[in-house]
Parts: C-alpha cells; structure tokens; sequence
C-alpha cells in the first residue's frame, strides 16, 4: 500500500454542532496522520475550485452557499491508503444512508448538510490541497 495524502474538511454544520474533537480523535484513532489544520472559512473562489464538478446540478448552488456559510476545519491527512481510509471513516455521502459508526452516520441527518469532505482520489486530493493550502 502506498503512504497518500488527502484533503478533508469539516463542513460548518460539523463546527457548528461541536463535533471537531470528536471527528479529529477518529483520524488519529485509525493511525492516519494529521499534517495540516486551519479553522477558517472557506472563500466562494475555493468553493467554486472545489466542487467545480458539480456545477449546472440542482444543488450546486445551495452547496455553495452551505460551504461558505460558516467556519470549516481544512485538513491535510496523510498515511497507508488515505483516501479510501477517509471515505471509509466519512460513511456515504447522503446521511441518512451513511452505517451507524461512521462521521456522517453518526453526527448527520441529510445529504445537504453532510458533515465532512474527502476527496475521492489521490489526483482530486492534489488539485484540493492546492485550492486550500496552496502549493
Ligand atoms: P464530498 O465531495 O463533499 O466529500 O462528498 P461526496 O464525494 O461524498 O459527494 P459528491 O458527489 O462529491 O457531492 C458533493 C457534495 O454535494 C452535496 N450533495 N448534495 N442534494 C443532493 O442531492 C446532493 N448531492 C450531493 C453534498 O454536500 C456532497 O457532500
Ligand atoms: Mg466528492
């Protein structure tokens, strides 16, 4: 296996329901390395960088508007297999489908306001950590 890196990020409804220690003890419980963290909000130029794949679907502007909406926690997280290991730790991405033990099967409800992002490939996590903590 080989040691990856990836971009996730609590979303604001996360902050703002207090789940951070809880969610950054997971991380860290699972062996995988936390190298970079900045609480702060997200710019509508990063949003936009971001979900660029998403845009002209019909919640790509209210995803926008929820991921500028409030301060996030931006992560750079490292170690054997990161990106699959997150998506795992993260659960689906809609809520109410995501297993009881996972972030968003534990600390969510929607597919709109779904707690926490990973990217979901090692070129995707390239392209974010770029987008939010530059190169
Ligand atoms: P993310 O990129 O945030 O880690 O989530 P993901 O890969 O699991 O899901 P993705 O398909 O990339 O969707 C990005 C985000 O858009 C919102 N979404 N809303 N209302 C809807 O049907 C819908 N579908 C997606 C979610 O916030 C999702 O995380
Ligand atoms: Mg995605």
């Amino acid at each position: 296996m080989a040691i990856e890196k990836t971009y996730n990020m609590i979303k604001p409804d996360g902050v703002r329901n207090g789940h951070i220690g809880e969610i950054i003890s997971r991380i860290e419980r699972v062996g995988l390395t936390i190298e970079r963290m900045e609480l702060g909000m997200v710019t509508l130029e990063e949003a936009e960088a971001n979900y660029g794949e998403h845009k002209g679907k019909p919640f790509y502007e209210g995803l926008i508007s929820y991921i500028t909406s409030g301060p996030v926690v931006k992560m750079v997280v490292s170690g054997e297999n990161a990106v699959a290991t997150m998506r795992k730790l993260m659960g689906a991405t809609n809520c109410a489908d995501a297993a009881p033990g996972t972030i968003r099967g534990d600390f969510g409800l929607t597919v709109d306001e779904n707690v926490i992002h990973g990217s979901d490939s090692v070129e995707s996590a390239e392209r974010e950590i770029k987008v939010f903590f530059g190169a």
